[in-house]
């Protein structure tokens, strides 16, 4: 599948986005049609060492199940250790050069971007996609900058032309038609799916309402 494809429902997750499981939501999300999955394990009562990553070796497991990429974010040691299929890196993480060296050369990556400048800065860096937000205001990262709207993420799109983009920030149901009509080609989630009362019909919901029918 093109990368394009992989980003139309976008999954991010770390244990302390769940109540329940997230082993067990995630295979909920799998199973509602997810087209790529980030182990985001971030924030108050994360996973650290073995335990992170036993977990993000149990998800990528679930994952190849599915023939959807792993991706981690942040930690390029663990993206390697894992054998993940690709990093995701913050506007404060490492830099996307440094990444690139290190990283076998398969790896797909990602870096956030919250205005046009940090977007072109990506995509001339060379970025394989760039996660453009927060579009909406979001409850699960406390430290988002100020949303950027419908109107924000379509200026992003129209300055990197052609490169694979997905929104994020504050995205679920009711609104992912219309970041689709701003030119992302995908959504990427937190809440919408891991926090809803059944993580398999929010998957398949959201990938409805991106799925563009000519
Ligand atoms: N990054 P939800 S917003 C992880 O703007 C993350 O870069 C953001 O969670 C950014 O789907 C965000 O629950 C949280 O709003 C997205």
């Amino acid at each position: 599948m093109l990368l394009r494809q992989s980003l139309q429902v976008y999954f991010i997750m770390g244990s302390n986005n769940c109540t329940g499981n997230p082993l067990a939501v995630l295979e909920q999300a799998l199973a509602g049609g997810i087209t790529m999955f980030q182990f985001r394990e971030k924030g108050r009562g994360a996973k650290t060492g073995i335990d992170k990553q036993l977990l993000a070796l149990q998800m990528k497991e679930l994952c190849h199940r599915h023939h959807v990429p792993f991706i981690v974010n942040d930690d390029v040691d663990l993206a390697i250790d894992v054998g993940a299929d690709g990093i995701h890196v913050g506007q404060e993480d490492e830099p996307i050069d440094s990444v690139r060296r290190r990283c076998p050369g398969h790896f797909i990556v990602g870096v956030s971007a919250t205005n046009v400048r940090e977007a072109h800065e990506a995509d001339s860096a060379g970025a394989d996609y760039i996660g453009a937000g927060p579009v909406f205001a979001t409850a699960t990262k406390h430290d988002a900058k100020a949303p950027i709207g419908i109107e924000g993420l379509s200026r992003i799109r129209r300055l990197i032309g052609n490169t694979p983009l997905v929104a994020i920030g504050g995205i679920h149901e009711k609104n992912a038609e219309e970041v689709i009509m701003a030119g992302a080609d995908g959504i990427s989630v937190i809440s919408a799916i891991s926090r809803a009362e059944n993580s398999l019909t929010a998957a398949q919901q959201l990938k409805l309402r991106t799925t563009v029918t000519e």
